[in-house]
């Protein structure tokens, strides 16, 4: 096709069905008679990777030849969602692709459908780190993916008579035709044991860790592959497995059971991920994935380096730099002090210079509760010779550096001092982070002066020059070229053809926005991307909606600071004024939602359960005819977001101010032409900035308004009484009306809004909100003023490609130079 990517992969259609049908039968084992629709994606994704797997050995090739220095992302997530799609748009052959299955009688989008998303993250940290490496390889820079191969990702989520239930996911319960393992990359890591402390000839101290146990990690490689196919990187995501090593002791002493019983153990450290999202567990076993993966990564990088250097560490910072995304890695600090001191035996500060050069920190949120912290206790059973070093790094920054600042400043001492005292003795990650890295930054803006000003402040006038942004971003492939090919193809009748990689040239339909022939254009593929959504909705929760309402999304995880519940209470309200008066002016609404939450988190659990039963209600009142209609899909995840966004009308980005550190789905969906309903917080102010204040709607509290309130004694009450609507509306949670025959049955979402004290300020912002719901319904009643709206915003978003983010990173944190594969 005219718009595809000019790769150097020239196959045509026949040879392309040929591989497919040949996979089909020599690496599957079947036929064209027998295949069902999973065997023929599997062999697709066959045929693609025998033209991917060729670059990837070419790219490792080249890094190695050429000694280049590259960025390692630590991430425990990595939420890639399904590759068939997005590798053939970035190897340029998803129209040979559509045409061989077409042949073959087959449709591309059913044999898409088959494959199930890469679910190895819980939302924004894991998504962002997938378009991270996307961009990576697009821009030819030598890159690697660092994480775990979970059996299971995260949970899939069903509703039980509108609760959310969770089940297990198994995407590779039938194998994954991706993945590549790589046994001869297998790394052992110890764990637990004790410290012995030896004294050599010269009466040198010399540390021993006698670990109590022995942890296989075996290495899964994921081919990244770069938009146009130049660059295919590697994610490496490490399995754990018994030792073999150890087993063997045991199996001797007739302990097989026992032997088997360590199996399970091990295995379990990669067994599933951890579906908190923004709640520390404080849990043995994710301390232990979290050091498992860091110590197998760090291995594979020294491994790599040594095999360029030998024993000569002095270019080590040259070669290589650690991205810590989030603190969850931050124990690859210790990790590497203890390679560098114990066994390569260098003096610490030797080796301590080599750290602070090699290691760089994202920060990704500010909530209290999400802050990582380990008891001192548990560190010492599980990684004694870590806690000793990090000790030591603190005993040192102290002394060194924090006394000299602030001589005699004891309570500054305690801030800053990695170990937090108290009944129970903490290690603060985020401070061992901050201390080890030679960076450290937010993910927008006003995100990045809030960790400088209210999360680390005197850390920041200790190190004024260590704090910095690199605003997030997304990868346009995914998130316009693959998900909304029409809109794409509109692009390209008026934009260069290379706008998938050069976004800033998305520019160029500002000129268009008030054409009303583009215009027109514009809005009817809208309407077709709503009609394909509205199938998706009947067919997953029944309901019929009009393709031709406004069509009003909020996706994210749910999370009572990014306010789902303000949503409902207005929604409501809504409901509330067309049942006062059904003659109300607005135009017809569909609110959708996705969202998983947590599955220990009580009140995000409860306010899922209210949407749904409101839902039900408001769905089938005849009274408001289908003025207003609800529907939150179940299981939101990357593949459904696909689906979702091309669709949206408007954009939901309404979390109370400061709390919400970027948010990524904000600039997906202005991407593709929602209009913005947002507060003034994370990358929604970039957004604004971009899009114009014309072309977004802004509403409530800024940061220092949230401040001034809250220190003033914020009281919900006075919201309640002063309010008829909020009144009512909340008063409504405490009978049976959505609820039939269980009142009270949704009254805990009343009772956190006004007896827990409203945290997050949904009701001092619903006035405001409530306008500016006002605002949108005129806009969007008025098709030409909505048009140019949604085309600016897509005009508008050229800064928030994720290879803007990548260069950022390259340019102010990472020191890279691109590399050509040939
Ligand atoms: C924390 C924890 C705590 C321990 C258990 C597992 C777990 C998993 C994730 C997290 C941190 C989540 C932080 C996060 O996802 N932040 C989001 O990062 C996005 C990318 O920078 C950003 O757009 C969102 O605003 C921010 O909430």
């Amino acid at each position: 096709a005219a718009t595809e990517v000019k790769s150097n992969l020239d196959v045509t259609v026949d040879e392309f069905q040929q591989s497919i049908v040949r996979h089909l039968h020599v690496s599957l084992g079947t036929d064209e008679n027998k295949a069902n629709s999973k065997a023929w994606w599997t062999a697709t994704c066959a045929a693609v990777n025998e033209l991917v797997f060729e670059r990837a050995t070419q790219t490792q090739k080249t890094h190695y030849k050429k000694d280049t220095r590259a960025v390692h992302y630590l991430s425990l997530e990595f939420l890639m969602g399904r590759l068939l799609k997005n590798n053939l748009t970035n190897v340029g052959l998803t129209e040979i692709a559509q045409q061989a299955l077409d042949k073959l009688g087959l449709d591309f989008h059913k044999i898409c459908e088959e494959e199930p998303d890469l679910a190895l993250g819980n939302g924004g940290l894991g998504r962002l780190a997938a378009c991270y490496v996307d961009s990576l390889a697009t821009l030819d820079f030598p890159a690697i993916g660092y994480g775990i191969h979970y059996e299971h990702g995260l949970f899939t989520q069903a509703f039980l008579e509108g609760r959310q239930v969770e089940r297990p996911d198994s995407w590779r319960e039938y194998g994954n035709p991706w993945e590549i393992c790589r046994p001869e990359s297998v790394q052992e890591i110890p764990l637990y044991g004790y410290v012995e402390t030896k004294y050599d000839d010269k009466g040198q101290i010399h540390k021993e860790w006698h670990p109590g146990r022995i942890i296989k990690g075996v290495p899964w490689d994921i081919p990244v592959v770069g938009y146009g196919a130049k660059t295919v990187n590697i994610l490496r995501l490490w399995e754990s497995r018994a030792s073999d090593f150890f087993n063997w002791d045991v199996f001797n002493a007739g302990g097989y059971l026992d032997a088997q019983v360590e199996n399970v153990q091990a295995e379990t450290i990669s067994k599933v991920l951890y579906p908190n999202d923004n709640t520390d567990a404080g849990k043995e076993l994710r301390l232990i994935q979290q050091y498992f993966f860091c110590a197998c990564s760090i291995k594979d990088i020294v491994r790599r380096y040594k095999r360029a250097h030998g024993d000569d560490w002095s270019k080590f910072a040259e070669q290589v730099v650690m991205q810590l995304n989030d603190t969850h890695p931050a124990i690859a600090i210790p990790e590497m002090m203890r390679i560098l001191v114990d066994r390569a035996e260098l003096k610490w500060d030797q080796a301590w210079t080599i750290c602070q050069k090699v290691f760089a920190y994202t920060n990704h949120t500010l909530l209290p509760e999400a802050l990582e912290k380990w008891s001192v206790r548990l560190f010492e059973k599980v990684l004694p010779r870590h806690l000793e070093i990090i000790y030591e790094i603190n005993s040192r920054f102290l002394e060194d550096v924090v006394e000299v600042a602030f001589p005699g400043d004891d309570s500054v001492k305690r801030k800053l001092s990695i170990i937090e005292e108290g009944h129970e003795k903490m290690v603060r990650m985020g401070n061992l982070s901050v201390i080890g890295s030679f960076k450290v930054n937010g993910v927008a803006e006003i995100h990045s002066k809030l960790v400088k000003k209210d999360l680390f402040p005197e850390f920041n006038s200790l190190w004024p020059d260590k704090f910095t942004n690199v605003t997030n971003g997304v990868t346009p492939r995914r998130w316009l070229k693959s998900c909304n090919p029409k809109l794409s193809n509109l692009i390209s009748e008026h934009v260069d053809a290379d706008w998938p990689v050069h976004l800033n040239k998305l520019s160029k339909l500002a000129d268009l926005a008030t054409d009303s022939k583009f215009q027109k254009a514009y809005m009817q593929i809208k309407l077709e991307n709503k009609i394909e959504l509205a199938k998706v909705i009947k067919e997953l929760t029944g309901v019929e909606v009009d393709p031709t309402a406004l069509f009003d999304i909020q996706i994210k995880r749910l999370h009572e600071y990014k306010r789902q519940q303000l949503n409902l209470i207005h929604i409501m309200a809504l409901y509330r004024r067309l049942l006062q008066n059904p003659d109300y002016d607005m135009p017809k609404r569909v609110f959708i939602f996705g969202a998983k939450a947590a599955p220990g988190y009580y009140m995000a659990k409860e306010i899922i359960y209210a949407i749904n039963k409101v839902a039900d209600k408001v769905n089938n009142d005849e009274r408001i005819k289908d003025k207003l209609k609800i529907v939150f899909l179940p299981n939101y995840r990357v593949s459904l977001a696909e689906k979702m966004i091309p669709a949206a009308d408007v954009s939901e980005q309404i979390s109370l101010a400061g709390k919400e550190a970027s948010g990524t789905g904000n600039m997906k969906l202005a991407l593709n032409g929602a209009v913005t309903i947002g507060t003034l917080d994370g990358a929604n102010i970039e957004i604004a900035e971009e899009a114009g204040e014309d072309n977004v709607v802004i509403f409530g509290l800024t940061v220092d308004e949230v401040k001034e309130l809250k220190s003033a004694g914020y009281n919900p009450w006075d919201y309640y009484y002063a309010n008829n609507e909020i009144k009512a509306v909340l008063d409504w949670f405490d009978c049976d009306y959505f609820t039939p025959g269980k009142p009270g049955e949704l009254a805990e979402i009343k009772r956190s809004l006004l007896d827990y004290g409203d945290t997050y300020l949904s009701l001092a912002d619903f006035a405001s909100y409530s306008e500016a719901h006002k605002k949108i319904d005129k806009l969007f009643q008025d098709e030409k003023t909505w048009a140019k709206m949604a085309i600016m915003n897509t005009a508008t978003m050229g800064k928030f490609n994720s290879d803007r983010s990548i260069l950022d990173y390259v340019q102010n944190i990472w020191n890279l130079d691109t590399c050509d594969i040939k």
